[in-house]
Protein backbone atom coordinates (compact mmCIF):
# COMPACT_ATOMS: atom_id res chain seq x y z
CA UNK A 1 0.00 0.00 0.00
CA UNK A 2 2.52 2.90 1.37
CA UNK A 3 5.12 1.79 -0.64
CA UNK A 4 7.89 4.63 1.15
CA UNK A 5 6.07 5.02 4.41
CA UNK A 6 6.13 0.61 4.80
CA UNK A 7 10.18 1.43 5.13
CA UNK A 8 10.16 4.86 7.48
CA UNK A 9 10.30 4.19 11.44
CA UNK A 10 6.59 5.11 12.27
CA UNK A 11 4.21 2.85 13.60
CA UNK A 12 2.72 0.62 11.03
CA UNK A 13 -1.25 0.83 10.65
CA UNK A 14 -3.11 -2.01 12.50
CA UNK A 15 0.16 -2.63 15.22
CA UNK A 16 -1.73 -1.87 18.08
CA UNK A 17 -0.60 0.20 21.32
CA UNK A 18 2.97 0.53 22.47
CA UNK A 19 3.26 -1.39 25.63
CA UNK A 20 5.90 1.50 26.62
CA UNK A 21 6.46 5.21 24.86
CA UNK A 22 9.96 5.48 23.03
CA UNK A 23 11.89 5.80 19.53
CA UNK A 24 11.44 2.57 16.90
CA UNK A 25 15.17 3.09 15.75
CA UNK A 26 17.86 4.72 17.96
CA UNK A 27 19.94 7.86 17.17
CA UNK A 28 22.97 7.49 15.20
CA UNK A 29 26.59 9.35 15.84
CA UNK A 30 27.04 12.12 13.45
CA UNK A 31 29.94 9.97 11.34
CA UNK A 32 27.21 7.15 11.18
CA UNK A 33 24.46 9.41 8.79
CA UNK A 34 24.29 9.56 5.70
CA UNK A 35 26.81 12.04 4.47
CA UNK A 36 25.79 12.93 1.06
CA UNK A 37 22.72 14.07 -0.76
CA UNK A 38 20.01 11.60 -1.34
CA UNK A 39 19.77 11.04 -5.70
CA UNK A 40 17.46 13.53 -7.61
CA UNK A 41 16.42 12.34 -11.07
CA UNK A 42 18.78 14.29 -13.66
CA UNK A 43 17.37 17.31 -14.53
CA UNK A 44 16.83 18.74 -10.83
CA UNK A 45 18.83 19.73 -7.71
CA UNK A 46 19.32 20.24 -4.10
CA UNK A 47 19.54 23.74 -2.82
CA UNK A 48 19.36 25.31 0.47
CA UNK A 49 17.34 27.76 0.70
CA UNK A 50 18.22 31.58 2.44
CA UNK A 51 15.24 32.67 4.12
CA UNK A 52 16.67 36.00 4.38
CA UNK A 53 17.35 36.25 1.38
CA UNK A 54 14.30 38.12 0.34
CA UNK A 55 14.03 36.91 -3.61
CA UNK A 56 14.53 33.31 -2.13
CA UNK A 57 12.00 33.86 0.09
CA UNK A 58 9.80 34.89 -2.32
CA UNK A 59 10.54 32.07 -4.42
CA UNK A 60 8.90 30.17 -1.65
CA UNK A 61 5.96 32.48 -1.51
CA UNK A 62 5.82 31.87 -5.33
CA UNK A 63 6.08 28.03 -5.19
CA UNK A 64 3.48 27.70 -1.98
CA UNK A 65 1.03 30.31 -3.47
CA UNK A 66 0.43 28.28 -6.50
CA UNK A 67 0.56 24.80 -5.88
CA UNK A 68 -0.03 24.06 -1.95
CA UNK A 69 -2.58 22.96 -0.10
CA UNK A 70 -5.79 23.38 -1.68
CA UNK A 71 -9.64 22.25 -0.33
CA UNK A 72 -11.51 18.96 -1.26
CA UNK A 73 -12.99 20.36 -4.08
CA UNK A 74 -9.89 22.75 -5.29
CA UNK A 75 -11.87 25.93 -4.23
CA UNK A 76 -9.32 27.82 -1.77
CA UNK A 77 -5.94 27.01 -1.48
CA UNK A 78 -3.71 28.06 1.22
CA UNK A 79 -1.33 31.60 0.87
CA UNK A 80 1.24 31.93 3.61
CA UNK A 81 2.72 35.39 2.98
CA UNK A 82 6.03 35.53 2.65
CA UNK A 83 6.16 37.21 6.57
CA UNK A 84 4.46 34.29 7.43
CA UNK A 85 6.72 31.50 6.09
CA UNK A 86 10.12 34.23 6.94
CA UNK A 87 8.39 34.07 10.86
CA UNK A 88 7.63 30.87 10.71
CA UNK A 89 10.88 29.28 9.38
CA UNK A 90 13.50 31.69 11.95
CA UNK A 91 12.45 30.38 15.01
CA UNK A 92 15.56 30.74 17.80
CA UNK A 93 17.68 28.05 17.13
CA UNK A 94 16.62 27.38 13.64
CA UNK A 95 18.62 25.44 10.87
CA UNK A 96 19.41 27.20 7.59
CA UNK A 97 19.83 23.25 6.16
CA UNK A 98 16.93 21.79 7.02
CA UNK A 99 15.28 24.66 4.38
CA UNK A 100 15.46 22.21 1.55
CA UNK A 101 14.71 23.22 -1.65
CA UNK A 102 14.45 21.53 -5.75
CA UNK A 103 15.31 23.34 -8.54
CA UNK A 104 14.97 22.25 -12.33
CA UNK A 105 18.99 22.60 -13.03
CA UNK A 106 18.22 24.48 -16.82
CA UNK A 107 16.54 27.48 -15.55
CA UNK A 108 17.50 27.18 -11.89
CA UNK A 109 13.35 27.11 -11.26
CA UNK A 110 12.22 26.42 -7.79
CA UNK A 111 10.18 23.00 -7.97
CA UNK A 112 9.93 21.19 -4.87
CA UNK A 113 10.31 22.63 -1.19
CA UNK A 114 9.94 21.23 2.68
CA UNK A 115 11.05 22.35 5.64
CA UNK A 116 12.15 22.04 9.24
CA UNK A 117 12.38 24.21 12.44
CA UNK A 118 13.32 22.52 15.75
CA UNK A 119 10.96 22.31 18.60
CA UNK A 120 10.99 20.79 22.32
CA UNK A 121 7.87 18.65 22.21
CA UNK A 122 6.25 16.99 25.33
CA UNK A 123 4.66 13.84 24.86
CA UNK A 124 2.99 12.63 27.61
CA UNK A 125 5.68 12.14 30.08
CA UNK A 126 8.69 12.30 27.75
CA UNK A 127 10.16 15.67 26.52
CA UNK A 128 11.79 14.90 23.12
CA UNK A 129 13.73 17.53 20.98
CA UNK A 130 12.28 16.96 17.70
CA UNK A 131 12.07 18.64 14.31
CA UNK A 132 8.67 20.26 13.33
CA UNK A 133 8.28 19.56 9.38
CA UNK A 134 6.17 21.70 7.40
CA UNK A 135 5.82 22.85 3.90
CA UNK A 136 6.48 20.16 1.97
CA UNK A 137 5.26 21.15 -2.09
CA UNK A 138 5.82 19.91 -5.30
CA UNK A 139 5.05 21.95 -8.28
CA UNK A 140 1.56 21.03 -10.20
CA UNK A 141 3.42 19.79 -13.29
CA UNK A 142 5.92 17.20 -11.38
CA UNK A 143 3.39 15.12 -9.04
CA UNK A 144 3.23 11.64 -8.80
CA UNK A 145 6.63 10.53 -9.77
CA UNK A 146 7.65 10.15 -6.25
CA UNK A 147 9.87 13.05 -5.46
CA UNK A 148 7.94 13.56 -2.08
CA UNK A 149 9.68 10.61 -0.49
CA UNK A 150 13.10 11.87 -1.92
CA UNK A 151 12.69 15.32 -0.30
CA UNK A 152 11.47 13.74 2.92
CA UNK A 153 14.75 11.47 2.80
CA UNK A 154 16.70 14.23 2.36
CA UNK A 155 15.03 16.31 5.12
CA UNK A 156 15.15 13.29 7.56
CA UNK A 157 19.54 13.27 6.62
CA UNK A 158 19.80 17.22 7.12
CA UNK A 159 18.07 16.86 10.94
CA UNK A 160 19.65 13.38 11.80
CA UNK A 161 22.87 15.72 10.92
CA UNK A 162 21.91 17.94 14.09
CA UNK A 163 22.04 15.25 16.41
CA UNK A 164 17.74 14.98 16.46
CA UNK A 165 15.87 11.89 15.31
CA UNK A 166 12.53 12.76 16.15
CA UNK A 167 9.81 14.68 13.93
CA UNK A 168 6.26 15.64 14.52
CA UNK A 169 4.06 16.71 11.58
CA UNK A 170 0.62 17.50 10.14
CA UNK A 171 -1.10 16.33 7.06
CA UNK A 172 -4.93 16.58 6.29
CA UNK A 173 -4.36 13.00 4.51
CA UNK A 174 -4.31 10.19 6.18
CA UNK A 175 -1.09 8.02 6.58
CA UNK A 176 0.75 5.60 8.58
CA UNK A 177 0.04 6.33 11.45
CA UNK A 178 -1.63 9.55 12.95
CA UNK A 179 -0.87 9.80 16.65
CA UNK A 180 -4.78 11.97 16.54
CA UNK A 181 -6.78 13.59 14.27
CA UNK A 182 -8.79 17.52 14.48
CA UNK A 183 -11.15 18.70 12.49
CA UNK A 184 -11.62 22.18 11.03
CA UNK A 185 -14.45 24.45 12.87
CA UNK A 186 -14.79 27.96 10.96
CA UNK A 187 -16.71 31.39 12.55
CA UNK A 188 -18.11 33.28 9.89
CA UNK A 189 -17.06 37.32 10.60
CA UNK A 190 -17.95 38.55 7.02
CA UNK A 191 -21.33 36.74 6.11
CA UNK A 192 -21.79 37.73 2.56
CA UNK A 193 -18.39 37.61 1.17
CA UNK A 194 -18.69 33.64 2.61
CA UNK A 195 -21.52 33.15 1.20
CA UNK A 196 -20.41 34.88 -2.29
CA UNK A 197 -17.90 32.72 -2.44
CA UNK A 198 -19.37 29.92 -1.33
CA UNK A 199 -17.67 28.74 1.36
CA UNK A 200 -20.87 29.06 3.41
CA UNK A 201 -24.27 28.63 3.06
CA UNK A 202 -27.62 30.07 3.88
CA UNK A 203 -29.30 27.26 5.12
CA UNK A 204 -32.91 26.44 4.48
CA UNK A 205 -35.39 28.39 7.14
CA UNK A 206 -32.65 31.09 7.13
CA UNK A 207 -32.35 34.28 5.36
CA UNK A 208 -28.72 35.87 4.88
CA UNK A 209 -29.96 39.10 6.67
CA UNK A 210 -31.04 36.91 9.67
CA UNK A 211 -27.57 35.06 9.07
CA UNK A 212 -25.49 38.48 9.28
CA UNK A 213 -26.91 39.66 12.55
CA UNK A 214 -26.63 35.95 14.47
CA UNK A 215 -22.63 36.69 13.52
CA UNK A 216 -22.62 40.44 14.56
CA UNK A 217 -19.72 40.17 16.62
CA UNK A 218 -18.97 43.82 19.12
CA UNK A 219 -17.69 46.28 17.55
CA UNK A 220 -15.32 47.33 20.26
CA UNK A 221 -12.90 44.75 23.01
CA UNK A 222 -15.22 44.77 26.39
CA UNK A 223 -12.72 42.73 28.59
CA UNK A 224 -11.21 44.54 31.48
CA UNK A 225 -7.60 44.53 31.31
CA UNK A 226 -7.54 43.15 27.74
CA UNK A 227 -4.84 44.68 25.61
CA UNK A 228 -2.38 43.89 22.52
CA UNK A 229 0.80 41.43 24.60
CA UNK A 230 3.99 43.62 24.69
CA UNK A 231 7.97 42.53 25.42
CA UNK A 232 7.48 44.08 29.06
CA UNK A 233 4.78 40.80 29.50
CA UNK A 234 7.02 37.73 27.71
CA UNK A 235 8.23 36.65 31.32
CA UNK A 236 4.58 36.55 32.83
CA UNK A 237 2.98 34.88 29.63
CA UNK A 238 5.89 32.34 29.87
CA UNK A 239 5.22 31.23 33.26
CA UNK A 240 1.04 31.16 32.67
CA UNK A 241 1.43 29.29 29.05
CA UNK A 242 3.64 26.48 30.74
CA UNK A 243 1.57 25.92 33.73
CA UNK A 244 -1.70 25.97 31.71
CA UNK A 245 -0.17 23.63 28.82
CA UNK A 246 0.29 20.80 31.43
CA UNK A 247 -3.54 19.74 30.95
CA UNK A 248 -3.02 18.83 27.78
CA UNK A 249 -0.72 15.41 26.36
CA UNK A 250 1.36 17.00 23.85
CA UNK A 251 2.68 20.17 23.60
CA UNK A 252 5.81 21.80 22.60
CA UNK A 253 7.93 23.53 25.19
CA UNK A 254 9.10 26.52 24.73
CA UNK A 255 11.47 29.01 26.19
CA UNK A 256 11.41 32.84 26.44
CA UNK A 257 13.07 33.14 23.35
CA UNK A 258 10.54 31.10 21.69
CA UNK A 259 7.79 33.17 23.61
CA UNK A 260 8.71 35.96 21.94
CA UNK A 261 9.58 34.80 18.71
CA UNK A 262 5.43 33.11 18.19
CA UNK A 263 3.92 35.59 20.01
CA UNK A 264 5.59 39.24 19.42
CA UNK A 265 8.01 38.47 16.38
CA UNK A 266 4.80 38.19 13.79
CA UNK A 267 3.28 41.55 14.99
CA UNK A 268 4.30 43.47 12.62
CA UNK A 269 6.14 46.99 12.17
CA UNK A 270 4.75 50.12 12.45
CA UNK A 271 1.40 51.40 14.22
CA UNK A 272 -2.06 49.90 13.99
CA UNK A 273 -3.38 50.96 10.87
CA UNK A 274 -0.36 50.43 8.45
CA UNK A 275 -1.55 47.17 7.38
CA UNK A 276 -5.50 48.12 7.07
CA UNK A 277 -7.65 48.69 9.87
CA UNK A 278 -6.69 46.89 12.92
CA UNK A 279 -3.66 45.27 11.42
CA UNK A 280 0.14 46.71 10.99
CA UNK A 281 2.23 46.25 8.09
CA UNK A 282 3.89 42.62 7.75
CA UNK A 283 1.56 41.68 10.63
CA UNK A 284 1.00 37.66 10.86
CA UNK A 285 0.39 36.94 14.53
CA UNK A 286 -2.09 39.01 17.03
CA UNK A 287 -1.21 38.21 21.07
CA UNK A 288 -3.36 39.76 23.39
CA UNK A 289 -3.36 39.63 27.41
CA UNK A 290 -5.49 40.72 30.45
CA UNK A 291 -3.65 42.28 33.26
CA UNK A 292 -5.56 42.55 36.77
CA UNK A 293 -5.27 46.49 36.91
CA UNK A 294 -4.60 46.30 40.46
CA UNK A 295 -1.72 43.07 41.30
CA UNK A 296 -0.44 44.03 37.20
CA UNK A 297 -0.52 40.33 36.96
CA UNK A 298 -1.13 38.89 33.62
CA UNK A 299 -4.49 36.08 34.06
CA UNK A 300 -5.17 35.39 30.54
CA UNK A 301 -3.58 35.34 27.24
CA UNK A 302 -4.69 34.47 23.55
CA UNK A 303 -3.65 34.56 20.13
CA UNK A 304 -3.92 34.38 16.52
CA UNK A 305 -2.42 34.35 12.79
CA UNK A 306 -3.30 35.25 9.32
CA UNK A 307 -3.55 32.61 7.07
CA UNK A 308 -5.38 33.97 3.91
CA UNK A 309 -6.24 31.73 1.00
CA UNK A 310 -6.80 32.05 -2.62
CA UNK A 311 -10.07 31.53 -3.75
CA UNK A 312 -9.45 30.31 -6.91
CA UNK A 313 -11.27 30.80 -10.06
CA UNK A 314 -13.71 33.78 -7.97
CA UNK A 315 -14.04 36.62 -10.42
CA UNK A 316 -15.25 38.98 -7.54
CA UNK A 317 -12.86 38.28 -4.95
CA UNK A 318 -9.47 36.73 -4.97
CA UNK A 319 -8.46 36.29 -1.02
CA UNK A 320 -10.20 34.48 1.84
CA UNK A 321 -8.78 36.28 5.18
CA UNK A 322 -8.71 33.47 7.39
CA UNK A 323 -7.67 33.93 10.78
CA UNK A 324 -6.53 30.70 12.95
CA UNK A 325 -7.01 30.47 16.62
CA UNK A 326 -3.36 29.55 18.05
CA UNK A 327 -2.51 29.11 21.83
CA UNK A 328 -4.51 30.41 24.89
CA UNK A 329 -3.80 30.28 28.60
CA UNK A 330 -5.76 31.25 31.51
CA UNK A 331 -5.48 31.10 35.38
CA UNK A 332 -8.93 30.46 35.68
CA UNK A 333 -7.67 26.64 34.78
CA UNK A 334 -5.52 26.40 38.18
CA UNK A 335 -8.42 27.10 40.36
CA UNK A 336 -9.73 23.98 41.71
CA UNK A 337 -13.11 22.17 40.11
CA UNK A 338 -12.73 25.18 37.72
CA UNK A 339 -13.08 21.97 34.97
CA UNK A 340 -16.05 20.56 36.71
CA UNK A 341 -18.32 23.78 37.30
CA UNK A 342 -17.40 24.93 34.05
CA UNK A 343 -15.51 28.14 35.03
CA UNK A 344 -12.70 27.36 32.74
CA UNK A 345 -15.16 26.68 29.44
CA UNK A 346 -16.77 30.37 30.29
CA UNK A 347 -13.91 32.08 30.61
CA UNK A 348 -11.90 30.55 27.34
CA UNK A 349 -15.57 31.24 25.85
CA UNK A 350 -14.95 35.13 26.64
CA UNK A 351 -11.71 35.13 25.63
CA UNK A 352 -11.69 33.54 22.14
CA UNK A 353 -15.05 35.57 22.15
CA UNK A 354 -12.44 38.68 22.05
CA UNK A 355 -10.50 37.12 19.59
CA UNK A 356 -13.73 37.24 17.23
CA UNK A 357 -13.72 40.94 18.16
CA UNK A 358 -10.59 41.71 17.35
CA UNK A 359 -9.89 39.45 13.80
CA UNK A 360 -13.34 41.14 13.08
CA UNK A 361 -11.59 44.76 13.58
CA UNK A 362 -8.31 43.38 11.43
CA UNK A 363 -11.57 42.76 8.85
CA UNK A 364 -10.70 39.00 8.52
CA UNK A 365 -13.95 37.34 6.88
CA UNK A 366 -13.50 34.18 9.04
CA UNK A 367 -11.94 32.39 12.36
CA UNK A 368 -11.02 29.27 12.20
CA UNK A 369 -9.86 26.57 14.87
CA UNK A 370 -9.01 22.80 15.30
CA UNK A 371 -10.64 20.38 17.76
CA UNK A 372 -7.85 20.84 19.77
CA UNK A 373 -6.90 21.99 23.61
CA UNK A 374 -10.13 22.48 25.22
CA UNK A 375 -11.93 24.04 21.82
CA UNK A 376 -14.61 21.63 21.79
CA UNK A 377 -15.91 22.97 24.99
CA UNK A 378 -16.55 26.86 23.08
CA UNK A 379 -16.70 26.11 19.41
CA UNK A 380 -20.63 25.55 19.63
CA UNK A 381 -21.29 28.58 22.04
CA UNK A 382 -19.27 30.33 19.82
CA UNK A 383 -21.12 30.05 16.53
CA UNK A 384 -18.19 27.90 14.94
CA UNK A 385 -19.58 25.28 12.49
CA UNK A 386 -17.75 22.09 11.32
CA UNK A 387 -15.92 22.21 8.02
CA UNK A 388 -14.90 19.11 5.77
CA UNK A 389 -10.96 19.72 6.94
CA UNK A 390 -9.50 17.40 8.69
CA UNK A 391 -6.20 18.07 10.06
CA UNK A 392 -3.93 14.34 11.42
CA UNK A 393 -0.74 14.73 13.41
CA UNK A 394 2.00 12.12 12.86
CA UNK A 395 5.41 12.07 15.05
CA UNK A 396 8.30 10.14 13.18
CA UNK A 397 10.34 7.98 15.24
CA UNK A 398 8.32 7.41 18.11
CA UNK A 399 5.59 5.21 19.57
CA UNK A 400 2.96 6.34 21.66
CA UNK A 401 -0.87 5.31 21.82
CA UNK A 402 -3.39 7.38 20.40
CA UNK A 403 -4.19 11.04 21.94
CA UNK A 404 -7.83 11.00 21.63
CA UNK A 405 -10.61 13.61 23.06
CA UNK A 406 -10.17 16.82 24.39
CA UNK A 407 -7.62 17.90 26.25
CA UNK A 408 -4.60 15.37 24.69
CA UNK A 409 -3.45 17.65 21.91
CA UNK A 410 -1.71 21.14 22.91
CA UNK A 411 -1.56 21.80 19.50
CA UNK A 412 1.70 22.76 17.21
CA UNK A 413 1.06 25.39 14.61
C1 LIG B 1 2.30 14.26 2.68
N1 LIG B 1 1.60 15.39 2.69
O1 LIG B 1 1.77 8.65 0.69
P1 LIG B 1 3.52 5.97 -0.06
S1 LIG B 1 1.60 18.60 4.82
C2 LIG B 1 3.79 12.83 3.76
N2 LIG B 1 3.07 13.97 3.74
O2 LIG B 1 4.08 7.48 -0.24
P2 LIG B 1 4.87 11.53 -4.85
C3 LIG B 1 3.04 12.20 1.71
N3 LIG B 1 3.79 11.94 2.78
O3 LIG B 1 2.09 6.12 0.36
P3 LIG B 1 3.19 13.84 -5.00
C4 LIG B 1 2.28 13.37 1.60
N4 LIG B 1 1.65 13.38 0.43
O4 LIG B 1 3.68 5.31 -1.39
C5 LIG B 1 2.01 12.24 -0.18
N5 LIG B 1 2.84 11.55 0.58
O5 LIG B 1 4.34 5.36 1.01
C6 LIG B 1 3.47 10.26 0.27
N6 LIG B 1 0.62 18.72 -2.67
O6 LIG B 1 5.05 10.69 -3.51
C7 LIG B 1 2.48 9.30 -0.31
N7 LIG B 1 1.60 19.54 0.96
O7 LIG B 1 6.04 12.45 -4.99
C8 LIG B 1 3.39 8.38 -1.10
O8 LIG B 1 3.53 12.34 -4.53
C9 LIG B 1 4.42 9.34 -1.65
O9 LIG B 1 3.86 14.16 -6.28
C10 LIG B 1 4.07 9.80 -3.07
O10 LIG B 1 3.82 14.78 -3.86
C11 LIG B 1 3.20 14.90 -2.61
O11 LIG B 1 3.89 19.75 4.71
C12 LIG B 1 3.05 16.39 -2.27
O12 LIG B 1 -0.45 18.91 0.31
C13 LIG B 1 2.35 16.51 -0.93
O13 LIG B 1 2.70 19.40 -3.20
C14 LIG B 1 4.43 17.01 -2.17
O14 LIG B 1 1.07 16.36 -3.64
C15 LIG B 1 2.25 17.07 -3.40
O15 LIG B 1 1.71 14.01 -4.92
C16 LIG B 1 1.90 18.51 -3.09
O16 LIG B 1 4.64 10.64 -5.99
C17 LIG B 1 0.07 20.03 -2.34
O17 LIG B 1 4.45 10.47 -0.77
C18 LIG B 1 0.68 20.53 -1.04
C19 LIG B 1 0.55 19.57 0.11
C20 LIG B 1 1.68 18.73 2.13
C21 LIG B 1 1.34 19.54 3.35
C22 LIG B 1 3.25 18.88 5.22
C23 LIG B 1 3.88 17.96 6.25
C24 LIG B 1 4.78 17.00 5.50
C25 LIG B 1 5.35 15.90 6.36
C26 LIG B 1 6.27 14.99 5.60
C27 LIG B 1 6.80 13.86 6.43
C28 LIG B 1 7.90 14.31 7.38
C29 LIG B 1 8.50 13.13 8.13
C30 LIG B 1 9.55 13.55 9.16
C31 LIG B 1 10.89 13.98 8.52
C32 LIG B 1 11.98 14.38 9.54
C33 LIG B 1 12.41 13.12 10.28
C34 LIG B 1 13.46 13.35 11.33
C35 LIG B 1 14.16 13.15 12.18
MG1 LIG C 1 6.37 13.70 -7.52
Amino acid sequence: EHKFWATQPVPQMGEGDPIEDGYIEPSKPREEVRQEPYPLPKDFEWTTIDINDPNQSKEVYDLLSLNYVEDNDATFRFRYSAEFIEWALKPPGYFKEWHVGVRVKSNQKLVGFIAGVPLMLRVRKNKIMTSEINYLCVHKKLRSKRLAPVLIKEVTRQVHLKGIFQAIYTVGIVLPTPVSNTRYYHRALNVSKLVDVKFSYVPRNMTLARMIRLNQVNDKLTLPGLREMEEKDIKQVAALFSKFMERYDMIPIMTLDEVKHQFLSGNGTGTRGDGGPGRREGQVTWAYVVEDPNSHKITDFFSFYSLPSTIINNPTHSTLEAAYLYYYATDVAFEEHADEDGKLKKRLQTLVGEALVAANQAQFDVFNGLTMMDNVSFLQELRFGQGDGILNFYLYNWRTAPLAGMNSVGGVP
